[in-house]
């Protein structure tokens, strides 16, 4: 079976390994998104490619979700007693090493996507892990501090600020230039079923829906698409998704997602069990809802998930 998953960082990564083990023999791709993308100290940082690659090949600080397993930090302190910062982006020792690779092979030519396979013959995630494109996109979000409206970096807006201000927009800059990075298209045209897993409805899965081709590609796949609910009961499991959400003007329910994306794009959506009440909203926009339990609590659970969601597939096949 041929699954593509659409991927953020960490809801995305914890979500794939489950559908791994649901279904070892599957042939894996993920798209993911490069909108979190940041350039720091001359070198390029993709934190939701990292975080899929890490967590699925081992590599991840598991407590927190992203950045490496037994970290160091000495690397940052002598940068900041140079006064080089920004001080509020942690990068420790080992994960510097993987955007100096990062960095030095863009530097030689290659595009991001062969940047990330190489970086993979590392990690060995067990999925083919592709960039949602090779050009450069970074996501945006218009805030407003102190009376006075500015754009600021997305990483600014969510690790400095902890999207504690009012997002008045986000936006994805450069994504309508952006073209699918190769194989993108290839491998939603090949799949057999699509997966939103419960990531970042907005600034994860609407980045990447965001990039020319790739919404078009999924609604004329012809196969299944199931998404899972990053919200439950009407709170993001993890994050500020609902900061976000509000800056599309979507509310912070399991429903309002799966109206957002639409029936032209999903048909399936998965809820978790305290949110069953929102099945028959759901299913009035068109869209097969089921309520199961949603919580990637270890993974097994995660993987049960999975299962549901292959089994909505067939059911709306
Ligand atoms: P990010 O890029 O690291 O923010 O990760 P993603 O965009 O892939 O996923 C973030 C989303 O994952 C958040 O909105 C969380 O609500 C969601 N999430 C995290 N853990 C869980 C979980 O156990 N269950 C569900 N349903 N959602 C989760
Ligand atoms: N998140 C934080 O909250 N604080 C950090 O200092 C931080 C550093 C960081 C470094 C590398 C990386 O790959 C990810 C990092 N993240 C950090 C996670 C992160 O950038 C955000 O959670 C995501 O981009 C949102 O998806
Ligand atoms: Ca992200």
């Amino acid at each position: 079976m041929r699954i593509v998953v659409l991927a953020g960082g960490i809801g995305g990564a914890r979500f794939l390994r489950g559908l791994k083990q649901a279904v070892p023999d599957a042939d894996i791709t993920v798209i993911g998104n490069t909108g979190d993308d940041i350039h720091l100290f001359g070198l390029k940082v993709c934190p939701d490619l990292d975080t899929v690659m890490y967590t699925l090949g081992g590599g991840i600080n598991e407590e927190q979700g992203w950045g490496r397993a037994d970290e160091t930090f000495h690397l940052k302190e002598e940068l900041a007693a140079y006064g080089a910062g920004p001080g509020w982006f942690g990068l420790g020792d080992r994960d510097f090493a993987t955007h100096i690779v990062r960095t030095q092979m863009i530097g030689a030519g290659y595009p991001l996507s062969a940047v990330t396979e190489a970086l993979c013959d590392r990690w060995k995630p067990g999925v083919r892990l592709i960039p949602m494109t090779d050009d450069r996109v970074e996501t945006h979000v218009a805030v407003e501090v102190d009376g006075e409206n500015k754009a600021v970096h997305f990483q600014e807006y969510w690790v400095r600020l902890r999207a504690s201000v009012p997002a008045r927009a986000v936006v994805p800059v450069g994504a309508e230039q952006a073209k699918p990075a190769p194989g993108v298209l290839e491998a939603v045209a090949a799949a057999d079923v699509i997966l939103f897993p419960p990531s970042n409805p907005v600034v994860s899965v609407g980045t990447i829906l965001a990039v020319p081709g790739i919404r078009e590609a999924i609604a004329d796949a012809g196969v299944p698409v199931v998404g899972l609910s990053p919200i439950v009961g009407d709170a993001p499991v993890r994050g500020m998704a609902d900061k976000v959400l509000a800056a599309v003007g979507v509310e912070s329910a399991a429903a309002a997602v799966a109206e957002h994306y639409g029936s032209g794009l999903l048909d399936g959506w998965l809820v978790d069990t305290v949110d069953a009440g929102a099945v028959e909203r759901v299913e009035a926009a068109g869209i097969r809802c089921r309520a199961v339990p949603l919580m990637m609590t270890d993974l097994d659970a995660t993987a049960r998930m999975a299962r549901e969601a292959l089994a909505l597939a067939e059911e709306v096949r």
